[in-house]
């Protein structure tokens, strides 16, 4: 009879625990409540999903590469569907499966936590529609912890995988250096993911082909006059003076930068988009991933960092990581880039910072929740601005879909509940949303035409959505809005009077690309709601982050909605993405010109 060690007893006890755990776990939840238990009803087993080792990294890529080896990629099953919605072929583009379909706790339609889809998925518990919970953090382990952990060392670690945290990575790979992209979601792409306006940028050579004059100093004076006047002044030139530069970077990725439109606020088309007025962020996502994928950079999902480092000396020299399913370690960097992304949608913030704001809806991803700005103030960095919170005039009626402020750029105009127009609908979004709250609807209506809607492909994404009323005339379309139905006849005329005329005596609106036609007509229902937060990190024009005593961390960079300064107190409409990429570019290339001269040392 062969000796059993002590060591085996051990293993073969954790081995029963689990098992009945299991087993616990099966009985207290019907076959069907898990992905685990559907499969076991197959016949499939343990090994089928997870491999000979049952090991599982944080990207839970094994998993997800037998997911797609026995059901086919999204792409394949998304062919599939019939139904108009279909979320395996959405915005979110190639995302694991087990963002939605999880193994050993409910199913979860990740699309729900914007949109609001009546959808099943198997093994869902219930139909989860308009979740804006905090995205929950555990605290921060003590120091002693720290000493058991497993601990990497790279050049750059970089917090948050949206629009700033890939370009940052992108550029810093490409100038040397070895980086880490972490993400706390299960999918990347932060608030970028859901951008739909554009890019704006002066001066470029797009705007040239299409014989559109601008100018990098009009930028600037609009994103201060926006901004209140607030701004950091130093950062907008830069923002500005780089949006040239930034169009030509995205290009030169592999984007499709070949459509203009206006946003508001502004005296000039600027607003970068692809072709057919597609939404700008799924394209740009999806152009950055392919990029770090090409590059083999180290993107990390469900990977939350819950302690910045930094030496008795104050330089950042690392950061703490939840993982998923790896727990906590530590990276060890010569440099740290903070791209985290704001706090919109985190109602206890917004609610602290700016309580009348606390109960409206939020545009934003589940994870805009802010803890990195925390992280980076606990190792010393200045916070500023964290009571200005964005709210964007146009959100679809009840729901989470943000209507793009494009749609007004486009030609649509704003009507309340009397069938008239209120306000110039090419003001900035703080007087917009201001005029619209005003109502005492607290809610008003988008109208347009049938070339409005041609000329913007994002309007049958929320016609499908079920966001758009039609008529085959102005009187049947007022019907179905409840308004006067010759108020709406007369504003229309005007409107279209004023086109012709390009003047508009009641409210100053310069740009009016489009009239309003049949042969159908779209009206929105539109309430504003929680979008952009203009506060946060200081950082200088290198990107660096600045201490409460007004000096840079050495070793820390910041880029994009985690910082502030750059879009004072009111952000223009197609700022933000410009912001991603021109700060994103530069914090990248400042991190790694650190690391360099930290080498040289
Ligand atoms: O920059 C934005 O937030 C933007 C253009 C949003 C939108 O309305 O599309």
């Amino acid at each position: 009879m062969k000796t059993i060690k002590i060591g085996q007893v051990v293993v073969i006890i954790c081995a029963l625990l689990i098992g009945c755990t299991a087993a616990w776990a099966a009985g207290q939840n019907p076959q069907s409540a898990f992905l685990s238990g559907v499969h076991k009803k197959n016949q499939v087993s343990c090994n089928d999903c997870h491999g000979k080792t049952l090991a599982v990294d944080d990207s839970e890529t094994a998993v997800n590469t037998n997911c797609v080896g026995c059901h086919g990629t999204l792409e394949a099953i998304g062919k599939k569907t019939k139904e108009h919605i279909n979320p395996h072929n959405s915005h979110l583009g190639e995302i694991n499966c087990t963002t939605c379909h999880k193994g050993h706790t409910p199913s979860k339609s990740y699309c729900n936590y914007c949109h609001s889809y009546g959808m099943k998925i198997p093994a869902m518990d219930s139909v989860d529609h308009m979740n804006s919970k905090k995205w929950t953090q555990e605290s921060a382990p003590q120091k002693q912890d720290l000493k058991k952990q497993k601990v990497e060392t790279t050049d750059i670690v970089i917090i948050g995988a949206g629009g700033s945290g890939y370009v940052s990575a992108i550029t810093a790979h490409d100038a040397g250096a070895k980086v880490i992209l972490l993400e706390k979601m299960p999918i990347t792409g932060g608030n970028s993911m859901l951008a739909a306006g554009g890019i704006n940028a002066a001066d470029t050579r797009v705007q040239r082909a299409m014989g559109i004059k601008d100018d990098p100093a009009m930028m600037e004076q609009e994103t201060i006059k926006g901004g209140r006047g607030k701004n950091d002044p130093e950062l907008v030139k830069i923002l500005t003076h780089k949006s040239s530069e930034a169009v030509d970077f995205l290009i030169s990725l592999g984007a499709d930068m070949s459509d203009i439109v206006r946003s508001a606020g502004v005296h000039a088309d600027r607003t970068h988009r692809p072709v057919g007025g597609a939404a700008v962020g799924p394209h740009l996502v999806k152009v950055y991933k392919k990029n770090a994928a090409d590059r083999k950079i180290d993107v990390r999902v469900n990977s939350e960092v819950v302690r910045i480092l930094t030496d008795s000396s104050g330089q950042v020299t690392g950061v703490q990581v939840k993982g998923k399913h790896s727990g906590l370690y530590t990276i060890n960097a010569k440099a740290v880039i903070n791209t985290a992304g704001g706090f919109a949608a985190n109602n206890d913030l917004v609610g602290k910072y700016k309580p009348q704001f606390r109960e409206t809806a939020s545009s934003n991803q589940p994870g805009a929740t802010g803890e990195a700005i925390f992280l980076s103030e606990k190792v010393g960095a200045r916070l500023i601005d964290m009571e200005q919170v964005q709210i964007h005039p146009t959100m679809g009626g009840e729901t989470k879909v943000l209507i793009s402020e494009t749609v007004r750029g486009s030609g649509a105009i704003l009507i309340n509940y009397q069938g008239k127009r209120f306000v110039n609908e090419l003001t900035t979004r703080d007087k917009a949303s201001a005029a619209i709250l005003a109502l005492p609807e607290k809610s008003a209506f988008l109208v347009l035409g049938e070339d409005v809607r041609k000329s913007n492909v994002q309007i049958d994404g929320y016609i499908i959505l079920g966001l758009v009323q039609e008529s085959d005339s102005i009187e049947g379309l007022a019907a179905k809005m409840g308004v006067p139905a010759a108020n709406l006849v007369a504003t229309v005329n005007a409107y279209n009077k004023a086109f012709e005329t390009k003047k508009d005596p009641e409210f100053q609106r310069q740009d009016m690309p489009r009239k309003i036609a049949g042969p159908k007509y779209y009206s929105i229902w539109v309430k504003p709601g929680r979008h952009h937060t203009m506060g946060g990190i200081k950082i200088n024009t290198e990107a660096q982050v600045i201490s409460t005593q007004g000096k840079p961390i050495p070793g820390f960079f910041a880029a994009g909605e985690v910082t502030g300064g750059v879009h004072g107190w009111n952000r223009l409409g197609g700022n933000a993405i410009t912001d991603t990429v021109v700060f994103g570019r530069i914090a990248g290339a400042s991190a790694a010109k650190f690391v360099k001269g930290m080498a040289g040392k």
